[in-house]
């Protein structure tokens, strides 16, 4: 027994140094911890045997058993302590190499597109002035892109609308968006009628830094009883100092010529950049913004309203011009060219 004893307390000594000395990692040395000093781990059960064994041997054995689980614990503590301390050294290293100073990709961010932007902006002042905001078809009959407007067959003014005409006879891209005027007045059922209609119009001609053949444009149109040129300036003096944010802003007026409307009137805006004449304003202080006069009378019996009871106005204006006027862009190509740092100006 005393033989059998000394040789298991010495084995166990030698195993567990061996292993404790292969061991890599904490799980491992768990392991270890389960095997010899756990509740049925080797040396419990020499302990077990200790039990069994005569005074005098376990006056001998008793002490070599507890040095041998001292030792065990020790060993596995030390152990312990020297891989998590091989650990937070290790994890240091990789936070000191860690470079703060290094570019991060910053995520692209999409947003709308200026176009819709502006219209969304403009929506917004003509709702807050009491108009409702209506829609017109993109393709589009001769009737009301032009007949109804005053503007038939042979009319020359066609000759200036660069038409892209469709393989359907009688269809065409608008032209403009003035194709809502008859189109609403024949859906209308109360007085007045206050639209702004925006929306894409088309024309087939050559490209420069100020010409698209597709680009946005708005329609503005009131009718009621007396409506007059008054009310017209009234509305675009009002609108213009709205979406250019300068409350004193002036217009101006001179002739124009458009089939529908009589008296037909170009609008000039005061700059809203400077007071003396700058680069925007060709140096003159006035930006040229809108079409615009009363409705023909021809136009409103198109749109089946009686032009001795109701009388009205409309304008029109490139919604592109204004927003290049209002945000620096000189050249409307930019806004289809998917030019990332023109675009994110917005
Ligand atoms: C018209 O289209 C009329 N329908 C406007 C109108 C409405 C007048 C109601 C009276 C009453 P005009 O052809 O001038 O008018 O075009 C209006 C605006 O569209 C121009 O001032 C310009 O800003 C813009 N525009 C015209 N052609 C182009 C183009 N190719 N590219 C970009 N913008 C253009």
């Amino acid at each position: 027994m005393a033989h059998s004893l000394a040789d298991q307390i010495s084995t166990i000594l030698h195993e567990f140094d061996s292993r404790i000395h292969a061991a890599t990692t904490l799980e491992q040395l768990e392991t270890i911890r389960i095997h010899f000093i756990g509740r049925s781990g080797v040396v419990s059960s020499v302990m077990d045997a200790l039990k069994q064994a005569s005074l005098e041997e376990k006056r001998l054995y008793g002490p070599q058993v507890n040095t041998l689980k001292n030792h065990i614990n020790e060993e596995l503590e030390r152990k312990k302590l020297e891989f998590i301390t091989h650990l937070q050294a290790q994890q240091e290293k990789s936070a000191r190499a860690f470079d703060v100073t290094a570019r991060i990709w910053q995520p692209l961010h999409g947003t709308l597109h200026p176009y819709t932007q502006v219209i969304q902006e403009l929506e917004d002042i003509f709702i807050s002035m009491g108009f409702a905001v209506v829609d017109g078809p993109e393709i589009e009959t001769a009737e009301y892109n032009f007949d109804a407007l005053n503007i038939p067959a042979d009319h020359p003014a066609r000759e200036h609308h660069d038409t892209f005409w469709l393989n359907v006879p009688g269809l065409l891209l608008r032209t403009h968006t003035s194709n809502v005027q008859a189109r609403t007045m024949r859906q209308a059922t109360t007085f007045p009628i206050a639209v702004f209609a925006p929306g894409r119009v088309f024309r087939n001609e050559a490209l420069d830094a100020s010409h698209e053949f597709m680009f946005p444009q708005g329609e503005i149109m009131f009718i009621d009883k007396n409506v007059s040129l008054a009310n017209l300036m009234a509305i675009a003096q009002s609108f213009l100092q709205k979406f250019f944010n300068k409350q004193d802003l002036k217009i101006r007026v001179r002739p124009g010529y458009f089939p529908f409307v009589e008296p037909g009137l170009e609008i000039d805006g005061q700059c809203p950049f400077c007071t003396q004449g700058c680069s925007v304003c060709k140096r003159t202080g006035w930006i040229e913004l809108l079409g615009a006069g009363l409705i023909h009378p021809r136009v409103l019996k198109a749109g089946s309203i009686d032009p001795e009871v109701y009388s009205g106005f409309a304008m029109g204006f490139g919604i592109a011009r204004i927003a290049m006027i209002k945000y620096g862009i000189n050249d409307i190509r930019v806004f289809h060219s998917n030019h990332l740092p023109s675009l994110q100006k917005f």
